[in-house]
């Protein structure tokens, strides 16, 4: 067929003709496209989204407007309907140097207390610092919202994938730890938890599932020591599912979103929201009891229930047994 309106391509291993952009946004910081299938007689969309960190110069770092932007995408691929699964990844490799990267974290040239640079629209970065602090909205001020986008990984219904290109170091680490599967490029994947370093500590979810997926000896040695690791190492610890070749990254991780979409959607989201619900705790029991609960208004005993309310009369619960 003709192929029209190809993407351009935003990272080296990425394949214009597998994609399309996913209009309605002007993302500046992060890259979002759609799965298509341009085999047949017309373009077909595939249930499997694309979500890149595009900063590839400081090794894919995100600022508080890279979240925003991260957010915004991934909060949209959990309300399309069509779309099983999601591959978060990270453009490259750096015009600079060459180097890829998954994500390097939080930039540390406006973190945390004099982090205002880039929060205010339209701020005078030269400005002294009490004036710059004047400029930005306190509700935006040292936000660590990340920390927002790891629990929607956690609670939205679809699997995400982490295609690791390269570096995931710091608050980037911590996201491969918290996506459903990960894969990692067997060349130039690396892995250094490096938050001790520069005086950050992910205490929530980046270290406590890390435990869980390595163990805690090997956790508190990926934290305390702040060691490089390799793809292998990932692999045989259980911090990744699979190492591949570079070039064949964003193909398996294509391939890993193909056979999750042919399983049960229900099945899929009970599946995940049973693995995370015991270290989610009651927000955990919350998220599988709301899938529970949406199921069963489906059954004819809370249809029965509803409509006893509705045309005040007291419930027929006779039809229904207290054992299956
Ligand atoms: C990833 C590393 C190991 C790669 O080393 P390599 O390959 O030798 O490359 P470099 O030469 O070091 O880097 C290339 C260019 O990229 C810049 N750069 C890299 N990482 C960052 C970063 N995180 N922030 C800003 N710039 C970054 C380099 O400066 C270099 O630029 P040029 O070419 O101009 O010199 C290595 O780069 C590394 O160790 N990076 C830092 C990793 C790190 O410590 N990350 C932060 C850890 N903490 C968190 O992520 C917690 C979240 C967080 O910080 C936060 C987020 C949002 C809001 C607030 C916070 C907060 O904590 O307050």
């Amino acid at each position: 067929s003709a192929v029209t309106d190809l993407p351009s391509r935003v990272s080296e291993i990425f394949d214009p003709t597998l994609w399309r952009d996913v209009q309605g946004f002007d993302f500046t910081d992060i890259t979002y496209h759609r799965g298509v299938d341009r085999t047949g007689e017309a373009e077909r969309d595939l249930p499997v989204v694309r979500i890149a960190f595009d900063r590839p110069e400081v090794r894919n770092a995100f600022r508080p407007h890279t979240v925003d932007e991260l957010y915004r995408a991934l909060d949209h691929a959990r309300m399309t309907s069509d779309v099983a699964a999601v591959i978060l990844t990270g453009n490259g490799p750096s015009p600079k140097d060459g180097g890829w990267a998954f994500c390097s974290g939080g930039d540390q040239r406006i973190r945390g207390r004099d982090g205002y640079r880039y929060e205010a629209e339209g701020a005078d970065d030269e400005a002294p610092l009490e004036q710059r602090r004047e400029q930005i909205d306190p509700a935006r001020a040292g936000r660590l919202h990340i920390l927002e986008v790891q629990r929607l990984i956690r609670t939205m219904p679809k699997v995400v994938i982490a295609a690791v290109p390269g570096w995931a170091a710091g608050g980037g680490h911590s996201l491969n730890v918290v996506c459903d599967l990960s894969i990692a490029s067997r060349q130039h994947a690396r892995f250094m938890q490096t938050d001790a370093n520069v005086g950050s500590f992910d205490a929530g979810y980046g270290s406590a599932l890390l435990a869980r997926q390595v163990g805690d000896k090997r956790a508190r040695e990926i934290f305390f020591l702040a060691r490089e690791y390799s793809a292998d190492d990932a692999e045989r610890w259980g911090v990744v599912n699979e190492v591949a070749d570079h070039e064949d990254l964003e193909t398996l991780a294509l391939e890993y979103s193909r056979i999750i979409a042919t399983k049960s959607p229900q099945a899929i989201r009970m599946l995940k929201f049973a693995f995370n619900m015991a270290d989610d705790g009651l927000a955990g029991q919350q998220v599988f009891a709301g899938e529970a609960t949406r199921m069963a208004y489906m059954t004819d005993e809370a249809v029965e229930g509803r409509d006893a309310f509705l045309q005040r009369r007291d419930p027929d619960w006779s039809g229904f047994p207290y054992y299956y």
